[in-house]
């Protein structure tokens, strides 16, 4: 270590080197406004964004509130009651969430007054399980009652917001899930493997969100520590960042890795639909806290999109092993990958320019461009890629060597296939992992 240290000395200006990278205070990070006292945070409220500010916001993985999202949608009127008695949808079959009973409960079904219970071991969480309509499903499996002109029918009946991304339609489209609860029903606090942005829009009743970001690691971890209901057990504890109550019409951004609790608030019956979009991903978020993005199995599908970026397209090390911070910085390859992207030879990389390489160039420029003036120099490519580079290398390192194949691409397709008697021993491990090293150590990687 004291190697490592003296070695990261000469670039102590650039303060990328992971020996010496320190990931931003949470706290300080997702605070509304630097006079806003401690957490929990309310989110900031924005009504007029602009395609710039919300790009940036939604870059940089901010939590925030756009009221009246909705105001023009068809499916600002979709409460419980219309989707019990619509003709068409109460046929569809629905998930009564965290029950087994094997009971198929459709929309139309008498099922606004259930009360079953939640089985969160935590006080403060939601007490009653929530009903979950994932339509987005039909286009990969069948269900009874489900029909692809549901989706249809969704996708018409929203608007992509003038600060989006005409892309986004279809991202929209392609994604909802409604979920409906009583009482304090709710869903219990988990973290979704998706690797976009989500907004969910509040339809009906008001409900509390409660969220966390995924916390920092001491060691990698291959097994899921933040499924439903896990993150009141684990070590770390549930210590919400935000804690923010929505009203009908409220639009709720949070960026991939947040850790999120939903429970209903008053007697109405809750309605509400959630999105996932591609543009733009949260690139600056995935860059600043790389480290615990990278010892983190639930956010685990972001590894690969992250590689591409990294490498602004440039091949080689196909499974993601990674290099030490000084070698990886050195690599001739950068410089001539550089040279090729570099159309116009001005020695900076351009969004036209990355676009040839990369599926999100917007997201390769991102990561790289420190400065935020909106090119890639050569310097920062170097860097965004060492850092990239060492920081995976770290966690192939310090995993345990009959697990290390797990941490490389073309092993297993996805992490959540580890059978769970070995997930469960690797959770373990990992735990155990981080309880050894001494606090000297944990400001390191
Ligand atoms: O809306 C809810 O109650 C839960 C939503 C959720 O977990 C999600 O949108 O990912
Ligand atoms: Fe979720």
């Amino acid at each position: 270590m004291a190697l490592r240290l003296a070695i990261g000395i000469g670039h102590i200006a650039r303060a990328v080197d992971p020996a010496l990278y320190v990931e931003p205070e949470e706290t300080i990070y997702w605070r509304p406004r630097p006079e806003t006292g401690g957490p929990p945070f309310d989110a900031p409220r924005f009504r007029d964004l602009s395609r710039a500010e919300f790009t940036e916001l939604i870059e940089d993985g901010k939590v925030f509130v756009v009221p009246e999202i909705s105001k023009t949608w068809i499916l600002k009127d979709w409460d419980c009651d219309f989707f019990q008695k619509d003709e068409e949808f109460k046929h569809a079959a629905m998930n009564h969430q965290y029950t087994s009973s094997g009971k198929e409960q459709k929309l139309g079904d008498d099922w606004q007054k259930d009360q079953t219970a939640s089985g969160a071991k935590n006080a403060t969480a939601p007490q009653v399980a929530p009903f979950y309509w994932g339509i987005k499903d039909v286009q990969f499996e069948r269900r009874p009652g489900w029909t692809r002109k549901m989706l249809q029918r969704v996708a018409k009946s929203f608007q992509v917001p003038s600060f989006m991304d005409p892309t986004c339609q279809d991202d929209f489209a392609s994604t909802p899930e409604f979920w409906f609860g009583s009482g304090s029903a709710g869903a219990k606090a988990h973290m979704d493997s998706h690797v976009q942005a989500t907004l969910s829009v509040q339809i009906a009743g008001t409900k509390r969100w409660r969220l966390m970001p995924l916390r920092r690691r001491r060691a990698p971890f291959l097994a899921m520590i933040y499924s439903d209901g896990q993150p009141y057990e684990n070590p770390e504890g549930w210590a919400p960042l935000f804690d923010i109550t929505l009203q009908p019409g409220d639009g709720l951004f949070f960026p991939p890795g947040m850790v999120h609790e939903t429970k209903n608030v008053g007697d109405l019956c809750t309605s509400s639909v959630t999105f996932q979009f591609n543009q733009p991903y949260a690139a600056r978020f995935y860059r600043s806290f790389f480290p615990r993005i990278r010892f983190t199995a639930d956010i685990g599908e972001s590894w690969a999109l992250i590689r591409e970026w990294a490498r602004l397209g440039m091949s080689g090390d196909e499974k993601g092993k990674g290099d030490s911070y000084e070698k990886a910085r050195q690599k001739k390859d950068l410089e001539k990958h550089f040279g090729w992207l570099d159309k116009d030879q001005n020695g900076l990389l351009t969004l036209p320019e990355l676009a040839k390489a990369l599926h999100s160039p917007s997201s390769g420029l991102a990561w790289h461009d420190s400065n935020r003036d909106g090119a890639v120099s050569l310097e920062e490519f170097q860097d965004g890629f060492a850092f990239w580079s060492a920081v995976t290398a770290e966690a192939v390192r310090s995993t345990p060597k009959e697990w290390r194949k797990f941490q490389l691409f073309g092993t297993i397709e996805n992490l959540e296939d580890i059978p769970g008697h070995l997930s469960k021993k690797m959770r373990q491990a990992s735990f155990q992992a981080e309880m050894n090293k001494s606090p000297k150590e944990s400001g390191e990687l």
